[in-house]
């Protein structure tokens, strides 16, 4: 009996843990997006945790006139990040693009090796054009 109580403690500990844990991870960050292959798309994406999911909010200077670059959080890093897409984001048009990924929690991303990657248009999506790794500010 007494080894159970001390299960139930220590669960309960483990559950306390948890939750300052969560509660020093930020609700929103913004990152760097940086320009690739010369494209001039430098900007921001902000990443903000909201009840189904996570939004993202890209937005970059020097975008292309109304051509839809799609945009997706990749696993990696940028300059080594993994062809398929993990979550896919609303097509950045004309330097802007919002979407929410539903399920998915900010704190994963953080906790996880994942990039923000737009690429060039719809019929040229090998050549990436902007990315960000989705990292914790510093403190
Ligand atoms: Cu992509």
């Amino acid at each position: 009996m007494k080894s159970l109580r001390f299960a139930l403690l220590g669960a309960a500990l483990a559950g306390v843990l948890a939750a300052a844990a969560s509660a020093d991870t930020p609700t929103t960050i913004t990152i760097k997006m940086v320009a690739q292959n010369n494209s001039g798309e430098n900007g921001t994406a902000t990443l903000t945790q909201v009840a189904d999911g996570v939004r993202v909010a890209v937005k970059l200077d020097g975008a292309p006139t109304d051509v839809p670059q799609p945009t997706h959080i990749h696993v990696g890093n940028c300059g080594h990040i993994n062809k398929a897409p993990e979550y896919p984001l609303a097509n950045t048009v004309n330097g802007a693009g919002l979407a929410t990924v539903k399920g998915v929690q900010l704190a994963d991303l953080l906790k996880g090796t994942y990039a923000i990657n737009v690429h060039k248009s719809t019929t040229d999506l090998a050549t990436y054009v902007s990315c960000g790794n989705i990292t914790a500010p510093a403190m």
